[in-house]
């Protein structure tokens, strides 16, 4: 059975960071403030009530953070560009400043040996456009792909690959549906036009990318849904779950249309919010790579009460991590194989853009994340056997960080340990770990 040590002579290993939960200096340099910035400062909106107004302090810190990767012998690092940073407002002028800290951070990874792989959107949208209706307004759209051309255009020279947009799901349900996210609205289905409209900026994004001559990806969280039983309510439940969380955002991408919604009891417009056209904007500028974030696969049983079409239940009998996440790593292989059958030559190349676990601070070494990485890179190199076109690993994440509504200290996932209160970076065993990994796989090349 093949295993990491397997993995191809081309095979890229990354790790990634998100702007919001590393950078910290929200209010310097002319940054304006995010949705992320006015959600944390809701009472009981962020355990703790913690913030990202320093977090890892990486703005005044990169040098360090990329002397850290350089000592994994990383091939790339996935970053996320703060839109307010650049962009104060979401449109209008440009940050000088802001844009001068991404130009500094592109130089030094490259004078590292690093390639940038930037993410344009990982959830911190300028305030002033939520201000006029966030994702839920159709302009928002196309203030995103004004936003990529400025960034393509400082970068473009550097930095061949880009992601338009970082895990649709994760922003739409829990910013727009549920409201555990910033912006923290609780509109259930009715968040909807949210993903339409991200994935409409993502194909103006691309197309954007494409006319200056780079490659655009996009970044979901994917999960393969199983059915808790064989019972055809069970499986119906299974299918709207998978509906929403997965082909939602992959069919239109990939196919150019959206799979059936009337299992979530979602009009075919998205109530109003698919415009003729829309799908061709979304679809025809193709996809040069397909970001997966994979952390575990979905249970799903047929609804216990009125309200969504699916109860999500647990899977018994695996490890879990500390969020409470069930361990099933050949649930990626799983995946990697469902979307080849799904998708067929519409799936683009694979890049796992995100996999990593929270492990309590308390446990030292971190031999659970150990255990995680190594039995998620088996199973990748076991599908990549299989003939899935896999073409690298970029570990989430490089650092502790900001995890959203968890806060500072209850969800770490980095091969780093950061002491918020000192701001000390200490490597994990789990850091030398992937070290000593991806130095053996260039030295089974070495000629
Ligand atoms: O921290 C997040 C990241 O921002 C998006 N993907 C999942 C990670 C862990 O929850």
């Amino acid at each position: 059975m093949p295993d990491r040590f397997d993995l191809p002579e081309d095979f890229r290993w990354g790790a990634a960071t998100a702007a919001y939960q590393i950078e910290g200096a929200v209010g310097e340099d002319g940054r304006g403030p995010s949705v992320w910035d006015v959600f944390a400062a809701r009472p009981g909106a962020v355990r703790d009530g913690h913030t990202g107004a320093v977090a890892c302090d990486h703005y005044h810190r990169y040098p360090e953070d990329i002397e850290l990767m350089r000592g994994l012998g990383l091939d790339g690092y996935r970053f996320s560009i703060a839109w307010p940073r650049v962009l104060p407002t979401g449109a209008g002028p440009v940050n000088p400043a802001g844009l001068a800290f991404y130009d500094r951070l592109v130089d030094a990874l490259l004078a590292a040996g690093i390639t940038p792989l930037p993410t344009l959107f990982h959830w911190d949208l300028p305030q002033a456009l939520e201000d006029g209706g966030g994702w839920l307004h159709r302009d928002t759209a196309y203030r995103f792909a004004e936003y990529a051309a400025v960034m393509a255009d400082l970068l473009g020279d550097r930095v061949p690959t880009w992601i338009t947009l970082n895990e649709p799901f994760v922003h739409t349900v829990f910013g727009y549906a549920t409201g555990t996210h910033a912006p923290g609205r609780t509109l259930m289905f009715e968040a909807l036009p949210a993903a339409h409209h991200q994935l409409l900026g993502h194909g103006l994004a691309a197309a954007v990318l494409h006319d200056r001559g780079l490659a655009a990806m996009l970044s979901n969280n994917l999960t393969p849904v199983r059915p808790a039983s064989g019972a055809a309510a069970d499986i119906a439940a299974a299918q709207a779950y998978d509906t929403l969380h997965n082909r939602l955002f992959t069919d239109p991408v990939l196919l150019g249309r959206y799979p059936d919604l009337s299992v979530l009891g979602v009009p075919d417009d998205i109530f109003g919010a698919v415009h003729p056209g829309d799908l061709d904007l979304i679809h025809t500028p193709g996809l040069d790579g397909l970001g997966l974030n994979f952390y575990n696969p979905t249970r799903v049983a047929a609804p216990t009460a009125p309200g969504l079409p699916f109860d999500l239940v647990d899977i018994p009998d695996v490890p879990h991590t500390a969020f409470g996440w069930p361990v099933v790593p050949d649930a990626l292989r799983q995946l990697l194989l469902g979307l080849r059958d799904t998708y067929g030559k519409a799936l683009p190349p694979v890049t796992i853009t995100e996999n990593g676990c929270s492990v309590p601070e308390s446990t030292t070494p971190d031999q659970p994340r150990i255990d995680f990485m190594s039995a998620h890179l088996d199973a990748l190199a076991q599908a990549i056997a299989e003939g899935i076109d896999v073409r690298g690993y970029y570990t989430w994440s490089l650092l502790d960080n900001f995890e959203w509504a968890e806060g500072l200290f209850s969800q770490r996932f980095g091969l780093v340990h950061v002491d918020f209160a000192t701001q000390q970076r200490t490597p994990r065993a789990s850091y030398a770990w992937y070290r000593d990994l991806i130095a053996a796989h260039r030295a089974r090349f070495a000629r």
